[in-house]
């Protein structure tokens, strides 16, 4: 018999007790109902250097673009304790993928128009800019509120050549 031929028994699907069910349901819930403390707006932009190599940048509005380099301070500095919106765009004609460390956020805009997306997440897709349209955007929300989530983390665009080409920034979670 080939592999292809092999039919093996299904796997008794995971249980999630009820008590951590209900607990995670709260919790997204709660998430999307939050007045964030904060709204950022960051943007996601490309740069064609001398040398013809392509820069990549995630930089705050009103900040300058630049390259991430692990010696510059935070773009961001904030509080633990607190639930943001940070609104992200992308200036540049490919997709991006905004991904933050060790944080979490649900998905409350797109296009400016409010969603209703219950899921938890770590890592979303701004999709390209077509060159004459209004930039693409989409708000998160942001929930600082776990004591463990404190310190420097990261943020970056999740595609690999982008991170490496400079696409990468800290945010500095100060305790409450
Ligand atoms: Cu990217």
């Amino acid at each position: 018999m080939s592999e292809c031929n092999r039919v093996s028994a299904p796997e008794p699907a995971p249980t999630i007790p009820a008590a951590a069910a209900h607990t995670m349901l709260t919790c997204f819930a709660d998430l999307s109902n939050q007045v964030p403390a904060a709204h950022r707006h960051l943007h996601f932009s490309e740069r064609v250097a001398e040398d013809r190599s392509t820069q990549f940048f995630i930089t705050v509005n009103r900040q300058r673009p630049r390259l991430y380099d692990p010696d510059e301070p935070p773009a961001i500095v904030t509080r633990q304790g607190r639930v943001e919106d940070w609104t992200i765009e992308n200036r540049s004609t490919e997709v991006h993928a905004f991904h933050l460390h060790q944080l979490q956020f649900v998905v409350v805009e797109e296009y400016g128009k409010r969603t209703h997306d219950p899921a938890l997440r770590d890592t979303v897709v701004v999709p390209y800019w077509d060159g004459k349209s209004a930039f693409p955007h989409i708000t998160v929300r942001i929930d600082f509120r776990d004591p463990e989530t404190v310190g420097t983390f990261l943020y970056h665009c999740h595609v690999l050549d982008h991170e490496d080409g400079g696409m990468m920034a800290k945010i500095r979670v100060l305790p409450r």
